[in-house]
């Protein structure tokens, strides 16, 4: 009896054709049409990370990559060019895909519309082309956040207010970190999972499955030269990191770079308001909700430091909230300070 063919085991070719496609197929269980659908659409996101690392790579040696257009976006920031570069980039990889009909981004004051994709492409996606813009020229880590979300309606008006609800309508999420590797983590709702990429495959390749951040982490990592903005609740926590042994500061300016740091080795990031900005710096739908989906999705927590953040209702697209994410552990701790000062705060009721 002739002996069916057996691939040989020897090769890590099982690994290294797990690419991010076939892997959104594996998660869902589905070779179906919205399975199909979301594998191409994150295959796209793949390529945009791809073209954006690629320009980046080379950004110190090709003229006009670096530095500001002169421009400000409608958060009132001097835009660089690897910003519109990068926005662009998301745009053109969506066309004629019929997958996305709008994409909303921190640089755009308006949702872009792909006409041909429009209205047959369900799904819309939120991103920060380049998140720590401020890291570009000096050479040091930045990202790219994304979310997907379903669109629920035709959005005839163009006010994209089928986008306005809270962060557990993302259908996935996720960041690319453009650092000494490039690395793409993401999830659609069944873990979170890590991709590197291969360059002379010009594949992202799965690195680590199910990635879980550890109940509690040596790190925080917040920008103390906010210090004296803050509430005095977070000046209390910080206060106590300072006086308490094991726990060391780390701040990149990018704020992908921190989350990443955070997701695999535990801690807490912190964007708080400030006096001057009450709702902090970072972006609901493009930074911060993306990022809650994945730390929840990692057994994390992520919260606005009296609300869990995946509950916020936006009132306007480029809302902007408080952040505290990471270890459950630690965020509960930065929480547990604002409980405190909140509770001496509150009017004592009359017997
Ligand atoms: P961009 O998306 O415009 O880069 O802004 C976000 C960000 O750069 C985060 O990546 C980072 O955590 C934070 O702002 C840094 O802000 P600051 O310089 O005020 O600490």
């Amino acid at each position: 009896m002739v002996e069916s063919y057996q691939p040989s085991s020897e090769h890590t070719l099982d690994r290294d054709c797990t690419t991010l496609s076939r892997h959104v197929l594996q998660q869902l269980q589905s070779f179906g049409p919205e399975a199909q659908d979301l594998s191409a659409l994150m295959n796209r996101i793949a390529l945009a990370g791809k073209l954006i690392s690629r320009h980046l790579s080379r950004s110190g040696l090709v003229a006009d990559t670096l530095g500001f257009t002169g421009k400000t976006n409608v958060q009132g920031e001097d835009v660089k060019k690897m910003d519109v570069f990068a926005n662009d980039v998301f745009i053109s990889v969506f066309k004629q895909s019929g997958l996305v009909c709008r994409l909303a981004s921190e640089e755009m004051d308006e949702p872009y519309y792909i006409p041909e994709n429009c209205p047959i492409g369900r799904y819309t996606l939120l991103y920060d082309p380049i998140d720590g813009s401020s890291n570009v020229d000096i050479n040091l880590n930045v990202g790219s956040i994304f979310a997907i979300r379903r669109q629920t309606d035709d959005d005839l008006d163009q006010t994209a207010a089928d986008l306005l609800t809270h962060g557990r309508d993302q259908l996935a999420a996720g960041y690319i970190l453009y650092g000494p590797t490039t690395v793409l983590v993401y999830s659609i709702g069944n873990g979170v999972h890590s991709f590197t990429l291969d360059p002379s495959l010009g594949e992202f390749i799965l690195t680590a499955e199910n990635i879980q951040v550890p109940q509690h982490g040596p790190t925080y990592s917040v920008n103390e030269g906010n210090f004296w903005q803050w509430e005095e609740s977070i000046r209390d926590f910080t206060r106590y990191v300072h006086r308490h042994q094991g726990y060391s500061s780390r701040y990149s300016g990018a704020l992908v770079g921190d989350f990443h740091r955070i997701l695999m080795q535990g801690g807490v990031f912190l964007y708080p308001g400030t006096k001057k900005n009450p709702a902090g710096k970072l972006r609901l739908l493009y930074e911060t909700a993306p990022l809650a989906f994945l730390i929840e999705q990692a057994g994390g927590r992520a919260s606005t430091g009296t609300e869990r953040l995946l509950d916020v209702v936006p009132a306007e697209l480029h809302q902007r909230t408080p952040l505290v994410i990471g270890s459950t552990e630690d965020v509960a701790l930065v929480e547990s300070f604002v409980q405190e000062r909140l509770r001496e705060q509150a009017p004592i009721s009359a017997p």
